[in-house]
């Protein structure tokens, strides 16, 4: 079993330019922030996130929105732990944009038609200090959570709201979800290294009683050429009891 236990989280965040993807990655990670913007840098940051009294070591991939970056986001969601889906609550536009990011992470991630993700995810509703420009109601992307069967956060990158918060949840859900993940491999090579330790015969006799079991569950899969056989026999052992 690999041991993926203690390799740092990934966190990706994703969404429109100019939503203040940087501006939260900088603020959780260095406690800055900055209004210089430039759409197009991309930044990875190490560091650690607090969960209650704990820390965990997670990578933070600050996605820029250009079309050349846009061609890797395959290769950053198949790498990625957890997500965050961030749209600014002064950008429609951005809110919807939030879809269609959601779709290829459960595309790639081969969940698309399973109704409850586990695949780490908030999203993120930034700058709620802008209220007199909001066009983003609470509620509307509540809506939009329960949709995706995810938590929502406000938050203000500037005035420093709730950043640590979503951090944090999102730690949990990535701690929880690579628990479950190791739990399944080790059972899965409990289940292998069970196999291999049988000698050859017992593998097959295995594999035959697990298809039997299978058939008398349903009766109507019995198959034919079992039935054959046993007539087979019976013409045998008439034959043998004639000639003696
Ligand atoms: N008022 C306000 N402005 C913000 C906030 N977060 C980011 N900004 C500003 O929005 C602009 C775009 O932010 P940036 O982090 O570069 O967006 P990105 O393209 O998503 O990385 C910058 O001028 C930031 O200063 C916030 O919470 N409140
Ligand atoms: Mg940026």
């Amino acid at each position: 079993m690999k041991d993926h236990h203690n390799k740092p989280f990934k966190v990706i965040v994703f969404g429109e330019s100019g939503v203040g993807k940087s501006a939260l990655s900088i603020r959780y990670v260095c406690q800055e922030f900055s209004i210089t913007y430039d759409p197009t840098i991309e930044d990875s940051y190490q560091t650690d996130i607090k969960i209650d009294d704990k820390s965990v070591k997670a990578e933070v991939i600050d996605t820029a929105g250009n079309d050349v970056f846009r061609r890797m986001r395959d290769q950053y969601i198949k790498s990625g732990d957890g997500f965050l889906l961030v749209y600014s609550v002064t950008d429609r536009w951005s809110f919807h944009a939030v879809t269609a990011f959601r779709e290829q992470i459960l595309a790639v991630k081969g969940q698309k038609h399973k109704i409850l993700p586990d695949i780490p995810l908030i999203l993120v509703g930034n700058k709620c200090d802008l209220e007199e420009e909001r066009v983003v109601s609470y509620q509307d992307a509540k809506k939009m959570a329960e949709n995706f069967s995810c938590p929502l956060f406000e938050t203000s990158a500037k005035n420093d709201t709730c950043v640590d918060e979503v951090f944090s949840c999102l730690a949990r859900q990535m701690k929880a979800s690579r628990a479950v993940s190791t739990r399944k491999a080790f059972k899965r090579d409990q289940h292998r290294s069970s196999l291999r330790h049988l000698p050859f015969g017992e593998k097959k006799c295995k594999g035959r009683l697990e298809t039997l079991r299978q058939s008398e569950s349903s009766p109507s899969s019995v198959p034919t050429r079992r039935r054959a056989g046993s007539f087979r026999g019976f013409i045998c052992g008439a034959r043998t009891l004639g000639t003696t």
